[in-house]
């Protein structure tokens, strides 16, 4: 098992754990991590997740020794990293809580997360271009996205990690923490998320992401329609009826 999960409550911790390779990201973890995942997402009692390795790494990217021997051919006909799009596509909300290295396939795997807080001590980076190679799970678009062409094109183009505190000036992670305080920032950060409506929560992120992928006035459209929509739920009802009674709403997903 490339995968340690534990339940808590509302909150489903995934611990990448190929401790012999820096939790290097291979075929079976991307498989195991979709099969685990997949069922919990329609779960409604799974309110967040919560992706994490170890100290020492994140992940240090896609497997090199999985893929060193690889023909393009080979590549083309497994649709190679195909799979990592079911982790993108989870609509439950998900949390990177990064500790030491986040490189290449394991930058992008964070940055597939709808938040990201690191450890001081996280270096995140895409050194794909010392491999004779580029990024391959979205790193060219996401990163571009979350931080622009210059600095996507300067961590890319060198190879250069960033530690945590410019991965925040720049916008690829959301929170930097010492590093002992990690799993209870991640953990308080996750139960908050969860506390609250899932649908709401999935809507909100769904909207966040389409900004990346659409123009402005579609997103907008697209956004008041998804609020429209929630005016259908029991949990709009409560929150809103929670509110005006002056007590803490209790949602059911529904
Ligand atoms: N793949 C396979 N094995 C790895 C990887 C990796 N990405 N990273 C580290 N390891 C292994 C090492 O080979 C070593 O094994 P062994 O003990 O048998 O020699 C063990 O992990 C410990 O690593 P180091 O001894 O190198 O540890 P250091 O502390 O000296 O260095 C580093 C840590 C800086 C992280 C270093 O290991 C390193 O540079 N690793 C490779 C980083 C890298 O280039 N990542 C990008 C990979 S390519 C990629 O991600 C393409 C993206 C495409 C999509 C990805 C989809 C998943």
């Amino acid at each position: 098992m490339r995968l340690k999960i534990e339940r808590s409550g509302r909150v489903v911790w995934v611990r990448l754990h190929r401790p012999e390779v820096l939790n290097a990201l291979d075929t079976a973890l991307m498989t195991e991590l979709a099969a685990t995942l997949t069922p919990l997402d329609r779960d409604p009692g799974v309110g967040c997740f919560v992706l994490t390795g170890s100290e020492r790494a994140f992940a240090a990217g896609a497997d090199i020794g999985e893929m060193s021997g690889k023909t393009a051919v080979d590549m083309l006909t497994e649709d190679f990293f195909a799979g990592w799009d079911a982790f993108a596509a989870l609509r439950t909300p998900k949390l990177a809580a990064v500790s030491g290295y986040a490189l290449g396939g394991g930058c992008e795997l964070a940055m597939m997360c709808d938040l990201v807080i690191a450890a001081d001590t996280a270096k995140f980076g895409q050194p794909e271009i010392t491999l004779g190679v580029i990024p391959g799970i979205g790193g060219t678009q996401r990163l571009t996205r979350l931080v622009g062409k210059a600095k996507a094109m300067d961590l890319i183009l060198t190879g250069k990690l960033v530690d945590a505190a410019e991965a925040e000036r720049i916008g690829l992670i959301s929170r930097v923490v010492p590093a002992g305080r990690l799993l209870d920032e991640a953990t308080e950060v996750a139960e908050r998320i969860a506390g609250f409506g899932k649908l709401a929560a999935m809507a909100a992120r769904e909207c966040v992401d389409r900004a990346l992928e659409t123009g402005l006035s579609d997103g907008i459209r697209y956004e008041r329609r998804v609020f429209h929509a929630l005016f259908a739920t029991e949990d709009q009802k409560e929150g809103m009826r929670a509110f005006t009674e002056k007590r803490k709403a209790s949602f059911t997903g529904r």
